[in-house]
């Protein structure tokens, strides 16, 4: 099998909270659903749920508290050299707070991943459930994207839709939400461990193809 032949993928994931979808990745790598290999977890929060999660498996841990740093650039000089110590084919931002710099994402162009909670192009940056259902759509959902300078603006490789029920709360669609994420994270990273997902001329191309990119509505 020549999927068995080829090394696991090594991953550095950067989390700032509760690190569910670490967890959902952490179980795909155990699982052998996906060919790939967690080598170090990052938090900027030092009270990061998630880093209990990766003690539990095994994976190595730092905390790079980004209030200790004078600027962003600081910041992200430090992050880079924790993750280049690892050399990873893949950084995978889950839950991962601090927007980085154009110098830090041009280093890892093409090999880093973010999940963000909502159908992009719509509701970039922040309190998306909230604004989603304030908008009165009756769909969200959420999108894994390669990430670029831009915002999450990189171009878009998974989603998955979630319906706004009458009387939702941002907290209930969260959750719908996130049942989802760890679903199509995983599936994400194991295409890009298998070849089959990379970056190319800003679009995102799986087995060849673009995948679609939606409309802003
Ligand atoms: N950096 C770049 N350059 N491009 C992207 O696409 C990025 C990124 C950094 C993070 C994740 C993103 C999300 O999925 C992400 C994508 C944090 C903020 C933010 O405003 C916005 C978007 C994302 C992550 N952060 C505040 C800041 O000043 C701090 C907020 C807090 O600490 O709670 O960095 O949504
Ligand atoms: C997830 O919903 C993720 O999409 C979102 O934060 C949550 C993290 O949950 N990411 C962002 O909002 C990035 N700005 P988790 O820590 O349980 O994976």
């Amino acid at each position: 099998m020549a999927q068995s032949q080829q090394s696991p993928l090594a991953l550095v994931v950067l989390i700032s909270g509760s690190g569910s979808n670490l967890q959902a990745i952490i179980d795909a790598c155990a699982s052998g659903q996906i060919n790939a290999d967690i080598k170090a977890v990052i938090s900027n929060r030092a009270d990061a749920f998630g880093l209990n999660r990766a003690e539990q498996a095994g994976i190595p841990t730092h905390v790079l508290d980004h209030t200790q740093f004078s600027d962003r650039r600081a910041f992200d000089q430090a992050l880079s050299q924790q993750i280049d110590h690892y050399q990873p084919g893949l950084v995978v931002l889950a839950g991962f707070m601090r927007i980085l710099t154009e110098e830090f994402v041009n280093h890892y162009l093409g090999r880093m991943l973010n999940i963000h909670p909502s159908l992009l192009p719509n509701f970039q940056g922040l309190n998306t459930h909230k604004r989603a259902i304030e908008s009165g759509s009756n769909q969200h959902g959420v999108s894994v994207h390669f990430v670029t300078p831009e915002l999450d603006g990189g171009p878009v490789v998974n989603r998955a839709t979630v319906a706004i029920e009458p009387g939702d709360t941002p907290e209930l669609l969260a959750q719908r939400v996130l049942q989802q994420e760890h679903r199509i994270y995983p599936e994400a990273i194991g295409w890009f461990a298998e070849g089959r997902l990379k970056l190319a001329n800003d679009l995102a191309m799986l087995d060849g193809e673009p995948v679609p990119q939606l409309e802003k509505h």
